[in-house]
């Protein structure tokens, strides 16, 4: 079986290859640290708020500080920006790459031994030999020259693009390598499973509304087919299932924080998802617009997300149109 450290020596350039090897060492950290779970002490609280205002768990904070020691120590990378920290982390100055990272996503499964995962994305840095700044962060998800996720479920995966396609890879316990299991995992453009939380039903706009009630009515409705839902409250299981068997997946805009685009964030969740999500053969918009396209104006950012099911994105987007 070919190992992840083949398929980057035959896919990457030095400094990502090197970069996504420094990433895959940190996750087996993260995965080792998951598998014993209470007996390693990483469930409940950290005590602190990250950034965003929400409760760090322990694991998001050791994560964090794993995924962080590893990287700025790595000499290809010139910055790093995480979801759990207010500001941006230079590193060397000599460096080519910028890598951002939801630590780990879907924090809330930790304590009931759910499927939690690692979200990146890879940037070009574009002023080699001078110390980054949050500036340098802020370019759009085309500019990504990776993007992917370490997934700790029942087994541990990795879902990677390098702008050619997505692979998908296994980590051994055995060898403790990464071993590549699928090299072109592909979307279905139609679905009959969709993702959402729908409590935040009464908070959403009118086209997610319309949207959702017709999938609800399933073969009743103007759909005239039965819809069936998942949610795992972690997007990466839900963009992971997506990979795997297809789906839709939405964390639509709503009206329940005033002024909050949405709950997840461009930089460290919608972006390397987009990315992922677009080289399967599927779509990623936030409603209307192509996310990758977007420009973003802050690390911490947060943005409105519909991805998966070419035909669904679609057809969301003209329900958003048709809305003005
Ligand atoms: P946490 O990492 O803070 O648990 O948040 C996970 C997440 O950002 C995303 O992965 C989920 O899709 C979404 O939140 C779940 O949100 P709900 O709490 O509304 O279900």
């Amino acid at each position: 079986m070919i190992t992840l450290a083949q398929y980057l020596q035959n896919h990457a350039n030095a400094a990502v290859a090197s970069t996504i090897t420094t990433l895959a060492t940190a996750s087996i950290s993260i995965s080792h640290l998951l598998a014993k779970g209470a007996l390693a002490g990483i469930h409940g609280d950290a005590g602190g708020e990250n950034v965003q205002g929400e409760a760090q768990k322990k694991l998001d904070v050791i994560s964090n500080d794993l995924l962080l020691g590893a990287l700025t120590r790595n000499p290809n990378c010139a910055g790093v920006a995480s979801e759990e920290l207010d500001e941006i982390s230079p590193a060397n100055q000599d460096g080519t790459v910028l890598i951002t990272f939801d630590p780990l996503d879907g924090s809330s499964n930790i304590d009931i031994n759910m499927t939690v995962g690692t979200i990146f994305s890879i940037l070009p840095y574009h002023r080699v030999g001078e110390i980054a700044t949050e500036a340098d962060f802020l370019q759009s998800g085309e500019n990504q020259l990776a993007a992917g996720y370490f997934i700790y479920g029942t087994s541990t995966m990795l879902a990677l693009t390098l702008g050619n396609g997505v692979a998908m890879f296994s980590f051994d316990p055995n060898t403790q390598t990464y071993l590549l299991i699928n090299d072109n995992v592909r979307i279905s453009p139609t679905t009959a499973e969709y993702a959402i939380n729908a409590s935040n039903h009464r908070y959403w706009l009118a086209p997610i509304k319309q949207y959702i009630d017709e999938l609800v009515a399933g073969d009743t409705g103007i759909r005239n087919k039965d819809y069936n839902t998942r949610w795992v409250a972690a997007m990466i299981a839900d963009v992971h299932r997506i990979l795997i068997r297809g789906g839709v997946f939405m964390y639509p805009f709503d009206t329940k924080i005033a002024g909050k685009a949405g709950k997840l964030r461009l930089m460290y969740e919608a972006n390397p998802m987009s990315f992922v999500i677009e080289q399967a053969g599927g779509a990623s918009t936030d409603g209307v617009q192509r996310i990758m396209q977007i420009q973003p104006t802050h690390i911490h950012q947060r943005i409105p997300v519909v991805l998966g099911a070419t035909q669904e994105v679609e057809y969301v987007r003209q329900l958003h149109a048709k809305a003005g």
